[in-house]
């Protein structure tokens, strides 16, 4: 195999062998245009899932996270060009999808091409007519382990796989593979995933501040909520079915990457780990069996109304088995815009939640959206209001509050977007040209700076407040819990 000097960048790779596939997570921006200004990012652990999958049975894959290196488009081009690898996989995510495109349309002809991802549920008519993507030998929808080693054993295999779909070069015509063949390729069963081998992944395990080893994991699949913003959405994902890993691999995966990494903090990143009662009390009970709080630390997505839900006996396992920092989806203080949004939640729930929490030393991560469809600017003040009564709530608590916010927008194939284009007053197109927004621009600082990760926009108003102002009130927020961390830093360290 000739050597190209970036090959270094590919995870996982095997000079020895030729590449069969090298999936490349499209970057947020491109780093010839931009600088990064984020210095740290998750892993594509979706992309991690597929290689582990194929290179257990025996096919050479790399990922190139060109999102995690920085690297500029025409780099991720040449680099892959260069290496002749036999299929290249892309992830089609909306805001990233002009970059994912402008890539395909530079890859060789002879590479074969496949694609998946959340934006090739949403719209894959569209994407199959994409001109940059005509060499798509296959888009692959949904949670794609088994169909992508089908697919690298024999592309003709496309035909007998469920939820595939190409456009035939001489016709034009969209094909699909048979919808009744084998239904375990759409949602694979989670307990016979191989554990995630980490060398697909650029930065993980990471040494965190802290000086632990952390790892990000998947302890769950699918969420059987309705929150119609929500790309993870049960009406958006009709295909998947809940699968939560049975105790005995999350606390096998757990002991795995302690004694082969001494990873002793665990980031749970599904779309919602602790969603019921009964999945908690399983999950807490194996914990406290095998002692996990008194190693480890961990972090995960749950639901407000279920924690409201829970006796103070469960919040104390949840303690006792050693978690730092809870998630919570609380996207805004108003109750209309709330229910609105279906989200099963009122202000008065999240408050009595994240206190219960803060005042067992658990950390809360709130997630809240600016200027949501239909906001007026009483509602907008009902939602700052909230984040700061919730700082000020938990600051004399052993756990801390600190807010993620965001300003909204839409996501193809949820039904925000579906109410918002059948509502006449909105053009698709539009709300696809996704931007990156540099808050900065908007007269502030360096705080903002390390978020741009998640700074982008469609720059269209949706309720009564202009984006503008949707911006100064994100841009007041965000620096305030820069500050606040600063502050609670300070304070750590002058005590100890
Ligand atoms: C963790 C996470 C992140 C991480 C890691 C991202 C990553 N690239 O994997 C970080 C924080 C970096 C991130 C950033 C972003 N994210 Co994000 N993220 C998630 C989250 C919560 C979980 C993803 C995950 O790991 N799932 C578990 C794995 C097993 O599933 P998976 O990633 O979907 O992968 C499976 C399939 O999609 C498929 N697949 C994936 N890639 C490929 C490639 C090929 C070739 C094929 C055939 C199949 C395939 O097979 C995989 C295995 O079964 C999801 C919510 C969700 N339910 O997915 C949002 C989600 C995917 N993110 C989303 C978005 C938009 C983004 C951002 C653009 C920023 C933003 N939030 O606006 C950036 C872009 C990131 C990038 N290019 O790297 C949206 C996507 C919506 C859409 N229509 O595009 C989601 C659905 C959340 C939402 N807002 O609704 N994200
Ligand atoms: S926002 Fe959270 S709870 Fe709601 S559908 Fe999405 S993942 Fe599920």
């Amino acid at each position: 195999m000739p050597l190209t000097p970036d090959a270094g960048l590919i995870s996982g790779y095997d000079p020895s062998r030729r590449l069969d596939l090298v999936l490349v997570n499209t970057p947020i921006r491109d780093y010839a245009q931009h600088a990064r200004n984020h210095g740290f990012t998750l892993p594509v652990l979706g992309m991690g899932y597929l290689a582990t999958y194929a290179a257990v049975h025996g096919l050479a894959v790399g990922v190139l996270d060109a999102e995690a290196h920085a690297l500029p488009v025409a780099r991720v081009v040449d680099l892959v060009n260069g290496l002749r690898p036999r299929w290249v996989g892309l992830n089609l995510l909306s805001p990233t999808y002009e970059l994912s495109a402008r890539i395909a349309a530079g890859l060789s002809p002879d590479i074969r091409l496949m694609a998946g991802g959340h934006h090739a549920k949403a719209m894959p008519a569209e994407i199959l007519q994409d001109q940059r993507m005509r060499h798509l030998t296959a888009l692959v929808l949904g949670e794609a382990e088994t169909r992508v080693t089908e697919l690298l054993a024999d592309h003709q295999r496309r035909r007998r796989l469920p939820g595939v779909l190409w456009r035939e070069p001489a016709t034009g015509r969209l094909l699909a593979g048979d919808p009744s063949g084998a239904p375990h390729h759409l949602a694979p069963d989670v307990n016979r995933l191989p554990y995630l081998d980490r060398r697909f992944l650029a930065f993980d395990p990471y040494r965190a501040a802290d000086g632990r080893l952390e790892a990000n994991l998947v302890g769950a699949r699918g969420c059987p909520y309705d929150c119609s913003f929500c790309g993870a959405a049960v009406s958006s994902n009709p295909d998947v079915t809940v699968r939560i890993r049975h105790i005995n691999s999350i606390l096998g995966e757990l002991h795995h990457l302690y004694r082969n990494h001494q990873v002793t903090a665990f980031r749970f990143v599904d779309d919602l780990l602790l969603g019921s009662r009964r999945g908690m009390t399983t999950l807490m009970e194996g914990f406290r069996s095998e002692r996990v709080g008194d190693w480890a630390v961990w972090d995960a997505t749950g639901r407000i109304n279920v924690l409201y839900r829970c006796r103070d006996r469960l919040l104390d396992l949840l303690v006792a088995g050693g978690l730092r920092e809870l998630a919570l989806g609380i996207e805004s203080g108003s109750p209309r815009v709330l229910a609105r949004l279906d989200k099963r939640v009122h202000p008065d729930m999240t408050r009595t939640v994240v206190r219960r929490l803060c005042e067992r030393g658990i950390n809360v991560k709130g997630y809240v959206m600016l200027g949501l469809p239909t906001e007026t600017v009483a509602d907008l003040d009902a939602t700052t209001r909230l984040v700061r009564e919730l700082w000020y709530l938990t600051d004399r608590l052993p756990g801390r509050f600190r807010v993620s916010a965001f300003e909204f927008r839409p996501y193809p194939g949820t039904r925000e977007w579906d109410r918002l284009v059948a509502s006449g007053r909105f053009d698709p197109r539009r709300l696809c040209r996704y931007a990156a927004v540099d808050l900065p621009d908007c007269g502030e600082d360096e705080p903002l700076r390390s978020r741009d990760e998640f700074g982008f926009s469609v720059g269209v108003q949706f309720g009564d407040v202009p984006v503008n102002e949707i911006r100064r009130r994100l841009a007041s927020l965000l620096r305030e819990q820069h500050h606040r961390q600063d502050a609670a830093f300070d304070a750590r360290t002058s005590s100890s």
